[in-house]
């Protein structure tokens, strides 16, 4: 797949580029980077990229004749590839949204700086806009590395067998059951004896059966939107039964309305 990044600081990705799964994915030819530097699409002596807004307001705006030749670049460089504005107002990067970026031969990321990007650029020369959630960041360089990274892992080839896209635990739509390795005791704590036991069978109902109760308490939206087959809801149950039985030897704990103690 063909990446561009459009932005105004290229050095910023030069570690991005450079370091592991993404490096890898690079180094075997299933991505070709590249960073093109907004600012040497300017014509004046100064290399302005940005401008004072219209009707007035705080902030500056990217300027769009640099950033519209930067894109004609980009384009001509990747013939069929998407260009993705990153900005507060795009759709939220969801496991969903990466997946549909990775079916695309080429991208083309841009970066905007300022307090935004000339609204007839995006208009024009735009395909998507992308967040990648709900705080402020002081312009769009992280937020691209984050949705190429998620891109980068999804395609094929890129992250051998032991671990697979498909083995992560957003594309199954549930939280990790908690990993674990030596020494088998640490600081008091030991790990679960049925991943000791050498049943795998035991071991992969355990990991289910944690997975789905850790999914249960910290994200249980997930599971509301979410399939659930036989055996998953049967382990709710099961979390559901654990639960109810607590509750109901609370009973046993009522303090007595007639000893005068809460
Ligand atoms: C004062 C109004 N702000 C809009 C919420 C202005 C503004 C804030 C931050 C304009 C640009 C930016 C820079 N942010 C990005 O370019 C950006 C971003 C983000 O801030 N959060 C989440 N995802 C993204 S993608 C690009």
């Amino acid at each position: 797949m063909h990446l561009a990044v459009l932005t105004i600081f290229p050095n910023m990705f030069d570690l991005f580029w450079d370091h592991g799964i993404v490096r890898r994915a690079i180094a075997a030819g299933l991505v070709q980077p590249e960073t093109l530097d907004i600012r040497s699409f300017t014509d004046d002596r100064h290399q302005v990229t940005d401008d004072r807004p219209y009707g007035g307001g705080c902030g500056m705006v990217m300027k769009p004749e640099p950033l519209a030749s930067a894109i004609a670049a980009a384009r001509e460089r990747i013939q069929g590839a998407v260009t993705v504005l990153m900005s507060p107002q795009g759709v939220k990067l969801s496991q969903q949204t990466a997946e549909g970026l990775a079916r695309h031969r080429g991208l083309i990321f841009i970066c905007g700086r300022y307090e935004g990007v000339d609204a007839r650029v995006i208009q024009r020369h735009v395909d998507c806009e992308l967040s990648i959630g709900d705080y402020v960041l002081s312009g769009g360089e992280l937020a691209a590395m984050v949705a190429m990274d998620a891109v980068i892992r999804l395609l094929p080839g890129v992250l051998g067998g032991a671990q697979s896209a498909a083995c992560d635990s957003f594309s199954d739509g549930l939280l990790e059951h908690g990993h674990y390795t030596r020494p088998r005791e640490f600081e008091g704590r030991k790990v679960p004896e049925v991943l000791l036991s050498g049943d795998h069978q035991a071991i992969a109902r355990w990991r289910q059966r944690m997975s789905l109760g850790e999914t249960l308490l910290r994200r249980p939206e997930l599971l509301e939107r979410r399939a659930l087959d036989e055996r998953e809801r049967q382990i709710l149950q099961e979390w559901s039964q654990a639960l109810e039985r607590i509750l109901r030897h609370q009973s046993a704990h009522r303090p007595d309305p007639l000893s005068g103690r809460q």
